[in-house]
């Protein structure tokens, strides 16, 4: 019979290794969370830009903003009561993540420059084996790590839109997420191919500078009433467009921490709040639709053109809301043609459109998206398999974190992950939070590998199905929440990028790590090994303040007391 002792204190801790793909949000939050959870973890985090950020670094367009209140898209305790708008900008929410990532000096967990393109587990020693590249050498280096995670972003890979003859433009061609801070478009004729989230801010950032712009919009969209509105109107006797904090708001937060903490909670409340209005049956489904289309009725005044071009048939929050400011109040400038007709090709010179027109420009913006949850590069799971194919057009995962067949494997911002409202950075916060637990266990407990059962990375999957029926989502337009490639596919493919559940659901399901819904494998093949041999790493070293750490720990006194 095979010994129950395993020849460990109860508290030693593993040595383990954590590689982390990215330096977003994610990974300055893996940085601070993880080694606070597992002592003496080794994590190494491989970034391909110079620099953290993410998604507030690379992107650089005009307008890039965010359209979430400043103050809700921050961490839970990091909160700034600096934020100089309530929608901030994208250098100033950068600046925000490099504070952050000052503060707990997370750069020392950090490798730059390194682009990670390839990653493999190997069975035998239960490690994950990864490939990357140094850009500033051009050598392949390799690592090899217990745990593999990721936090490359849902929304990483941008790609040219599929239009005959896009290459044979001689003006300036340019992605939305790839912009070249020197072009200047003061005085030039410009095209802006787009009208998600990306299109809406770019259109109002560059109109003062250009002679003219075509703006081509193939679907549409929802655009709502500022959050800001309420805000707004106090401060501007009711009139729309100063979206800015003054001097002594700041400052009066700044040393009166109650009232800062009262003003974020009424944001967030607001936000999460709005998880309601997904349902189908949601009764004020009507009146919202009626308000926002009364809303753009205002913006777009004297335009019934673009009113009837504009307005969508499909329900509010179907697609991702934006209240683009500045946005519809653009599209009426006489500088600015807003095109309907479908692109058909590109030539050197411009836009050819189904109706046979060609029109000249000087650059093309394509604010056309991004392939969504395709990763950055390929994972081989348990017996070479590849994420990719596993995934393959309805992606199969448990809580959009990990996904079975894929040991020691977790993600942030997988599919099912995104928030139609709510707290994006709590959601990360959470999905971290989580993580760690799950490698303290590993740390700590005499575990090898852990994966999610099959049955239940399958019942998440189908529960999603279930519940985006219920959902506006599901109604027929063409969004990036759904899986397929083309927009026609768009329109009626499975939901895929946001979670099943409000934003305050999703906190509480990633509250406690439910181990039952896990395969585990021990460390020694024993599976009371956790146990130890009997002994905690005090006694081993007669530690004397080991040897009486709970009168000193709070967290255990208090549950003794109460
Ligand atoms: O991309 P999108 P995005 N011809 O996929 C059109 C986040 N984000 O970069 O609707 C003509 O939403 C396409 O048309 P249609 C946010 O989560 C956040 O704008 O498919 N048009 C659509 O209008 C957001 O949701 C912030 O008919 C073509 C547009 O391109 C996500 O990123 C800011 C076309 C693509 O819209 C993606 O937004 C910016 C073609 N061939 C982005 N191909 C914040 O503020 C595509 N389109 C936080």
């Amino acid at each position: 019979m095979e010994s129950k002792i395993s020849e460990r204190a109860i508290d030693d801790v593993r040595p383990l290794k954590v590689i982390y793909i990215g330096a977003g949000v994610s990974g300055i939050l893996a940085c601070i969370q993880f080694p606070k959870h597992v002592p003496g973890l080794e994590l190494v985090v491989y970034e391909k830009n110079e620099e953290v950020g993410g998604t507030w670094f690379e992107n650089r367009y005009p307008g890039c903003a965010c359209d979430i209140p400043a103050h809700a898209y921050q961490l839970s305790f990091e909160s700034s009561t600096d934020w100089s708008s309530f929608y901030a900008e994208a250098p100033e929410i950068l600046r925000y993540w490099q504070r952050v990532a000052d503060k707990y000096n997370v750069r020392r967990f950090m490798k730059f420059r390194h682009q990670c393109t390839e990653a493999r587990w190997d069975e035998e020693t239960a490690k994950w084996h990864v490939t990357l590249l140094d850009l500033a050498s051009g050598q392949v280096v390799r690592d090899v790590g217990d745990v593999l995670m990721t936090g490359v972003g849902a929304l990483n890979r941008w790609e040219w839109p599929e239009i005959p003859g896009l290459h044979d433009f001689q003006g300036k061609l340019m992605h939305s997420a790839d912009w070249d801070a020197a072009f200047d478009p003061e005085g030039k004729s410009v095209a802006v191919i787009g009208a998600g989230s990306s299109g809406i801010q770019i259109v109002p950032a560059l109109l003062p500078s250009v002679a003219s712009m075509d703006h081509y919009v193939r679907g549409r969209t929802w655009i709502s009433p500022s959050l800001a509105s309420e805000f707004v109107k106090a401060r501007n006797n009711g009139v729309d467009g100063n979206f800015s904090y003054t001097d002594e708001e700041r400052a009066a937060w700044k040393h009166d921490r109650e009232s800062y903490i009262s003003y974020r909670k009424s944001i967030e409340t607001e936000f999460q709040g709005l998880c309601m209005a997904f349902y189908r049956e949601f009764p004020q489904q009507v009146a919202m639709r009626e308000l926002f289309a009364e809303e753009m009725r205002r913006r777009l005044q004297g335009r019934p053109d673009l009113v009837a071009e504009m307005i969508p048939d499909f329900a509010p929050l179907c697609k991702r809301l934006t209240p683009g400011p500045g946005y519809l109040e653009s599209l009426v400038s006489p500088k600015v043609n807003v095109v309907r007709s479908k692109i058909t090709a590109v030539n050197a010179t411009g836009i050819i459109t189904d109706d046979g027109v060609h029109r000249p420009v000087d650059a093309i913006v394509c604010a056309t998206g991004f392939r969504s949850f395709q990763g950055s590069f390929p994972v081989y799971g348990r017996g070479g398999r590849s994420m990719q194919e596993h995934l393959g057009s309805r992606p199969r995962t448990y809580l959009s974190i990990c996904t079975d067949g894929f040991p020691n494997f977790f993600q942030t911002l997988g599919p099912n992950s995104g928030l139609g409202a709510g707290n994006l950075v709590m959601a990360i916060e959470s999905a971290t939070l989580y993580v760690a637990r799950v490698l303290r266990k590993l740390a700590t407990e005499n575990v090898k590998t852990i994966e999610p059962r099959a049955r239940h990375v399958d019942s998440f999957t189908r529960f999603c199905d279930e519940y985006h029926a219920r959902t506006v989502y599901t109604d027929k337009c063409a969004s990036w929440y759904k899986a397929g490639r083309t927009a026609a596919e768009k329109e009626r493919g499975a939901v895929i990028g946001v979670w099943p559940g409000s934003g305050v659901h999703l906190i509480k399901a990633f509250q406690e790590v439910r181990w039952e819904d896990f395969e585990m494998e021990t460390v020694d093949g024993n599976d009371f090994g956790w146990f130890g041999n009997g002994l905690s790493g005090a006694d081993r070293t007669s530690d004397p303040e080991g040897l009486s750490w709970y009168l000193n720990d709070t967290n255990f006194l208090h549950e003794n007391q109460s």
